[in-house]
């Protein structure tokens, strides 16, 4: 049984294990390791902001370059607009990216605030990755992946200043990953997440998102699931911000590129037709 450092076995369930083994095996992206290689930040998230149009246009033998750097430049866009959500953060702070996949958003932090930041994965591989990847940028000794599970870390009580989830949350139950952010984090602490969330107003699942659920093995949940686990933790919201109008644009771009995986139209629908969101939720701990 595989454990981390902490002794305990890291994957619990088998639904845990065929998402770890999703990640995996997934090595061979080039939606996602194209754009990484631009500049050495390799994103697991989606983008925000309009794009260029003028991308489109131009030389058609470089025209496929020019989109995949526009489609980076949104999905870094997007980690700016967590981080901007952090609040305060001095160097002597320490961070926690939950579900830190090849550790984008994490280095991205450590750029910002210059302070120590732990990312953990229930994937070897990601974490693998993640950990060469702080090395290259020479900060091995400020930014740490660990193959640990983000509804049980084994970190110590109130060791966070901030935690964040970019786009992870679809792969646990609310209750138990915010049971343990407020366990990590000290009063006044933050959390931020940036999430897809079904609309409980349009009624049940849509195609859609459960195309969407098929298609990453995982279980989008509802917008008020997100604010009854909040409070039933002791994370009362201070920010919420729609940011569904913002990623329509990355995802119209991104249907165009030699890197569409198939699941473009999905959300280009389930957004369209107000099935789902893409929300920012910022939470303190009280
Ligand atoms: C993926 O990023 C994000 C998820 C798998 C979670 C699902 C997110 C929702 C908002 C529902 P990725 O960058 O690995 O995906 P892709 O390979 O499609 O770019
Ligand atoms: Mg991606």
């Amino acid at each position: 049984m595989q454990t981390s450092t902490i002794g305990k076995p890291v994957l619990r369930t088998p639904y845990q294990r065929s998402v770890a083994a999703y990640w995996n095996t997934n090595q061979n992206d080039p939606v996602n390791l194209k754009l990484g290689e631009i500049d050495g930040i390799y994103h697991h998230h989606y983008g925000v902001g309009d794009y260029d149009p003028a991308v489109l246009d131009g030389p058609k033998e470089t025209r496929d370059e020019r989109v995949i750097a526009e489609l980076h430049r949104l999905e870094t866009a997007q980690a700016n607009v967590l981080l901007d959500h952090l609040g305060d953060i001095a160097p002597t702070d320490r961070l926690l990216d939950a579900g830190s996949g090849r550790g984008g958003t994490s280095l991205m932090a450590h750029q910002r605030f210059g302070c120590h930041v732990d990312g953990v994965s229930i994937s070897e591989y990601q974490v693998g990755f993640a950990n060469e990847q702080a090395a290259v940028h020479g900060v091995a000794d400020q930014v740490a992946f660990h193959f640990r599970n983000m509804l049980d870390t084994g970190f110590d009580n109130g060791r966070y200043q901030a935690v964040w989830t970019n786009e992870t949350t679809m792969y646990v139950d609310l209750f138990e990953l915010y049971g343990e952010f407020a366990r990590l984090l000290p009063f006044g602490g933050r959390y931020v997440c940036i999430t897809g969330c079904a609309n409980d107003v349009t009624g049940g699942r849509s195609k859609a998102v459960s195309r969407i659920d098929e298609h990453y093995t995982c279980n989008i949940h509802r917008r008020s699931q997100y604010f009854a686990a909040l409070a039933a933790n002791r994370l009362a919201p201070i920010n919420v911000v729609d940011l569904t109008a913002a990623t329509i644009p990355y995802w119209e771009l991104r249907a165009k590129s030699s890197v569409a995986t198939g699941i473009e139209e999905a959300f280009l629908t389930a957004y369209r037709e107000g099935s789902f969101h893409y929300l920012l939720i910022v939470a303190d701990r009280i």
